[in-house]
């Protein structure tokens, strides 16, 4: 359900309200090949790369880019996963969509974990897939196989295009459908024929769609419980970003006085040292407040699958079908969230009964606090072997605010979420709630793509680099400087303790001690070392952020160190 349009979306991150139509006006007939079409349908939304690897299925879409007036760049990788995962990291950057072209059969199938994590993270990704020619269908060609059926469970929109004059109509309808709250991957696959085959269109004029406008006894509901609330909390997750809200997230915090927590692309949408953003003290959550307010993000595990013992839950939707099935909250506004907020803060700041929430924050202002003095001595920890926690207290002091930070990995990544502080939206990119290793190269090239001037470090468990670490070949050859910070404990941690906690024993969980995973990448062209010493991190990752070249530091961490968690895989 959507109300209004707005124009596309640029590629870098703008502040609601201020969009504005891409540079490069769209013709409104085209003619050419069916990658000519499909490109001439893309560039009006902003699009400017194209994540690959290659197929003869494909080669249009490639001819397309090269040729074309406005240069869309061919960023080829080394496995389909990286692609998809660098298209969707492109959109999680850009707020626009990001988009992967994949070639028949296995390489549209080699994307499809990464499609998932789109739907999970309800990220814009577009997957264009080759597809063997329509006129042989049946007879059995190479890499033939239906791929619509396969992905149409995790995408909103999945397609063939059947003629190639329809090319830039089933483009475009793909887009506006990844862009619609709440958003998500699309697919559209072109068969050999109909790519290759020549054809004329018009092109329609690209739609951003918003969100609807929520329903305003909901905007008043919630707006009287938080008002009313003596101990509210707000969790803001990946929507408030998707929808730009982050403004009015911000004059809803300051104007109801309400400490907030963010989760996902979340972070950052309000910066980590707002007197109103808090991170360590969650536990609080459960117990101690009395409304929680959930915006832009599913009661799923990472929030108590929405159960905060007697507290009331507000849950802000950015769409009717987003709200939880699993539970019933006391209120559930849905709609476009940056009027949502904007809605509640106005009711809020007019509501009747209002609590001082003073107390409150400074009781959590308290605990923020002595959970910092707390992380002191693990940040600075001198141990042989080395603490992942030490890794982290070296990284902290030399990140930029603007600086992106990727995660792939089990334990080591867990300490990001805890010890890494975003103060821009768009600077945490994380796996979301899909928790699929292998995200952090893909996200990571497009990154030093999307922001050349700032700070890109992807922190990958040794486990995860196995996924993808070949990638470093994708950033040597396209000139992507990108500081990788291996955490190197020689096992999948993750798995390995809780394995030996439930078992007594553990197996299937060991990877190599002290592998070099620095020779790897230097092999590839890159740079990079090993580090053993707690003191030689810190030099190690000054060298790495000043080498103008894909860098792994190579931690070597204690593989006795274990993450302190509390939650269980249900
Ligand atoms: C594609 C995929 N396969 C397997 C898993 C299960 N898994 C989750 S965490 C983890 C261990 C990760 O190990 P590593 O990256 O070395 O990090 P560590 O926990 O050792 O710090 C595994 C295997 C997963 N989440 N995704
Ligand atoms: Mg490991």
């Amino acid at each position: 359900m959507t109300g209004d349009t707005d124009p596309p979306r640029p590629l870098r991150v703008r502040r609601h309200g201020d969009d504005v139509t891409p540079a490069g006006s769209v013709a409104p007939m085209t003619t050419g090949h069916g990658g000519d079409l499909a490109l001439a349908a893309l560039r009006g939304y902003g699009v400017s790369e194209l994540f690959t690897l290659s197929g003869g299925h494909i080669f249009p879409f490639y001819d397309a880019a090269v040729k074309g007036e406005a240069g869309v760049r061919i960023v080829d990788v080394r496995h389909e996963q990286t692609a998809t995962f660098a298209a969707e990291g492109m959109a999680k950057l850009t707020r626009r969509p990001g988009v992967a072209v994949l070639t028949a059969g296995p390489g549209v199938t080699n994307g499809i974990s990464a499609m998932t994590t789109a739907h999970f993270n309800g990220s814009p990704l577009v997957v264009l897939g080759g597809r063997a020619p329509q006129n042989r269908w049946g007879s059995g060609s190479l890499q033939e196989f239906d791929h619509v059926p396969v992905v149409a469970s995790i995408t909103k929109s999945a397609r063939t295009a059947m003629a190639t004059d329809d090319i830039p109509a089933e483009v475009d309808r793909a887009v506006t459908a990844a862009l619609t709250p709440h958003r998500g991957p699309v697919f559209v696959d072109f068969p050999l024929d109909i790519v290759f085959g020549h054809g004329s269109a018009d092109v329609p004029a690209p739609r951003v769609p918003r969100g609807a406008d929520p329903d305003p006894a909901d905007v008043e509901r919630a707006a009287a419980l938080i008002a009313a609330a003596e101990r509210p909390v707000i969790i803001a997750g990946t929507d408030v970003y998707w929808d730009g809200a982050w403004d009015a997230l911000r004059d809803l915090v300051e104007t109801l006085r309400v400490p907030t927590f963010m989760n996902g692309l979340g972070r950052g949408c309000l910066p980590a040292d707002h007197e109103l953003a808090f991170s360590r003290t969650r536990g609080m959550i459960k117990g101690k407040a009395d409304v929680v307010v959930v915006i832009g993000t599913p009661l799923d595990f990472r929030l108590s699958f929405g159960r905060y013992r007697d507290a009331a839950v507000i849950h802000v939707v950015d769409s009717p079908e987003s709200r939880a099935t699993h539970v019933t909250p006391a209120v559930s506004p849905a709609g476009d969230l940056t009027r949502v907020l904007e809605g509640v803060a106005e009711a809020g700041g007019r509501a009747q009964r209002r609590a001082s929430h003073e107390q409150w924050i400074a009781d959590l202002t308290d605990a923020e606090a002595a959970a910092g003095a707390e992380d002191a001595p693990l940040l600075a920890a001198d141990t042989d072997p080395i603490k992942p926690t030490r890794v982290y207290g070296e990284l902290r002091s030399r990140l930029d605010r603007d600086a992106v930070v990727v995660c792939d990995g089990g334990d080591f990544v867990s300490y990001a979420g805890k010890y890494v502080e975003s103060y821009q939206p768009g600077c945490w990119l994380d796996p979301g709630p899909y928790g699929c290793l292998g995200t952090g190269m893909g996200y990571a090239t497009a990154a030093r793509i999307a922001h050349p001037d700032r700070q890109v470090v992807v922190m990958l468990g040794d486990g995860a680099a196995g996924f993808s670490l070949m990638d470093a070949d994708t950033l040597v050859r396209h000139n992507l400087p990108v500081v990788i910070v291996v955490g190197n404990n020689g096992i999948w941690g993750l798995e390995k303790h809780p394995m030996r906690m439930l078992y007594g024993y553990d197996v299937a969980a060991d990877l190599q001690p002290g592998c070099r995973y620095d020779d790897v990448v230097r092999a590839l062209g890159g740079a990079g070392e090993v580090v053993e010493k707690p003191g030689d991190i810190g030099p190690a990752l000054d060298r790495a952020f000043a080498a103008g070249a894909p860098y792994v530091v190579n931690v070597l961490t204690d593989p006795e160190d274990t993450y302190p968690r509390s939650s269980n895989l249900g």
